[in-house]
């Protein structure tokens, strides 16, 4: 008897603080009747009873969609605010970035540059989402959120000359892997390949934020995908941002696979979405192949975020219909059936496109003008950076960390001093490489004499 009571006291104090957070769906009215516990809304209730759900009905998170998979408006749609100018800055950066994905996958299988990453079927959760934020709110983008850049007007050239790491490269000199872009112009974190890092770091950004001038202004919102929310950062992250005012704008693309581990292996509850409410956090589920879905809850969840000044979450339901990345072979774990269906089932682009036609924003014609332009633009884009040379060698070593070198840079410097010594001048290995950098080398090895 003691023990029953023991327990039931454990389970109530649990509900308590879930009915804090502003869920209702476990009280009934005969539970009003035995008052609540103190210094909390949680009702008492006689009945034992468990949850595994935060619908009221114990179903799963509903989808926001505008769209139909034909680009149909759906009956009693929550349209966002769109105009044909915004539709078209929309659906030209959706094509561009498989167009830009598609040259940077060929050239990584010609051996130019080492690694790529596409964002295939992505395309209207990121560029929807980005569409959604202010041109200065602080993103923290995963590594798949090239197009969030893109939006923002950073360039083709400037991809270019991250992937190739040339001398051009604002990103990071040449140092970082391809695809690991970053702006302080553009309002972009540099990216870091170490998953969910980001996102505990972009509560730190958001805190700041809401201590600074802009304060009310601006969010740091923050992408991740449905595997990097299985690490501690992501619970640190919606904890902090949930606790302590701190305006972060959440955005999971849950694109169905963490390499080859599909979502549902993943984890046992449903989805992302259903552990915000665990942190009193708002949260939404989106079509995310739907971009009006995704421009519109974005954007009202970033004015919810700006509101409280506290984390908002918003999972956005996606497929990865590229491989992971340039090391990864996807038909290992999945069939290309599988991948196919939903290439075409659903496709971000297509919808968006019949949308645009059924408005009379966009034709044939245009669509036709847009294709030839864009793969002209990337092409000439990736010439002229391929023709460049890399950044001057000691470059590499310089930026690392802020302040006075430390010992280990120090180290690696000296190290490379010798290798250069013994091997730059007799070695042609050594001397063709050396030729690819700018000033071949020749001040940074005087230097290191
Ligand atoms: C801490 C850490 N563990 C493992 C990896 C290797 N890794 C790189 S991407 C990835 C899958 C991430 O999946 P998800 O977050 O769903 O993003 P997606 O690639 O689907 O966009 C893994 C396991 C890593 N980079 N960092
Ligand atoms: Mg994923």
């Amino acid at each position: 008897m003691h023990a029953l009571r023991r327990g039931t006291t454990a389970l109530t104090s649990r509900t308590a603080r879930n009915a804090l957070n502003g869920r209702r769906g476990l009280q009934s009215a005969s539970t009003e009747r035995f008052g609540h516990l103190p210094d909390s809304h949680s009702p008492i209730t006689p009945k034992l009873k468990f949850f595994n759900s935060v619908t009221e009905d114990g179903g799963q998170i509903p989808t926001y969609r505008v769209l139909d998979g034909v680009g149909k408006p759906i009956e009693g749609a929550e349209m966002p605010e769109i105009d044909e100018t915004l539709a078209r800055k929309i659906y030209e950066n959706m094509v561009l970035l498989p167009t830009l994905d598609t040259l940077l996958y060929n050239v990584q299988r010609q051996g130019k540059i080492s690694f790529y990453m596409t964002a295939y079927g992505e395309e209207a959760t990121i560029i929807g989402s980005a569409a959604a934020l202010a041109s200065d709110d602080e993103v923290l983008g995963q590594y798949r959120e090239s197009g969030v850049l893109l939006w923002r007007g950073f360039g083709l050239d400037n991809i270019m000359s991250q992937c190739l790491g040339n001398e051009e490269d604002t990103s990071g000199k040449g140092k970082q892997m391809p695809v690991h872009f970053g702006s302080p112009a553009h309002h972009f974190l540099t990216i870091s390949s170490p998953l969910a890092t980001q996102i505990p770091q972009a509560a730190g950004v958001a805190f700041a934020i809401n201590r600074s001038a802009r304060r009310g202004k601006n969010c740091a919102a923050v992408y991740f995908g449905e595997g990097a929310a299985s690490e501690g950062d992501f619970h640190a992250g919606m904890l902090f941002a949930s606790t302590i005012p701190s305006p972060t704008l959440f955005i999971v693309r849950n694109n169905g696979f963490a390499i080859s581990t599909p979502a549902a292996e993943q984890y046992h509850g449903d989805g992302i979405a259903a552990r915000g409410p665990g942190y009193g956090v708002w949260t939404v589920r989106v079509d995310g192949n739907d971009v009006l879905a995704v421009l519109g809850a974005v954007r009202e969840a970033r004015k919810k975020c700006l509101e409280e000044g506290r984390g908002v979450l918003v999972e956005a339901m996606t497929y990865r219909v590229g491989h992971h990345s340039t090391s990864d072979d996807s038909f290992a774990y999945r069939s290309r059936s599988e991948v196919e269906d939903k290439k075409r089932i659903d496709n971000p682009i297509t919808r968006f496109r019949l949308f645009m036609e059924s408005q009379g924003w966009w034709s044939k014609a245009e669509e036709d003008a847009l294709r030839a332009r864009l793969k002209k633009d990337v092409m000439q884009a990736f010439k002229r950076a391929e023709g460049m040379q890399r950044p001057e060698l000691q470059e590499m070593f310089t930026d690392v960390y802020g302040g006075e070198e430390p010992w280990n840079i120090k180290e690696q410097r000296e190290e490379l001093a010798g290798l250069l010594k013994k091997y730059a001048n007799d070695w042609e290995p050594w001397k063709t490489e050396l030729e690819r950098f700018k000033g071949k080398g020749q001040e940074w090895l005087k230097k290191s004499d």
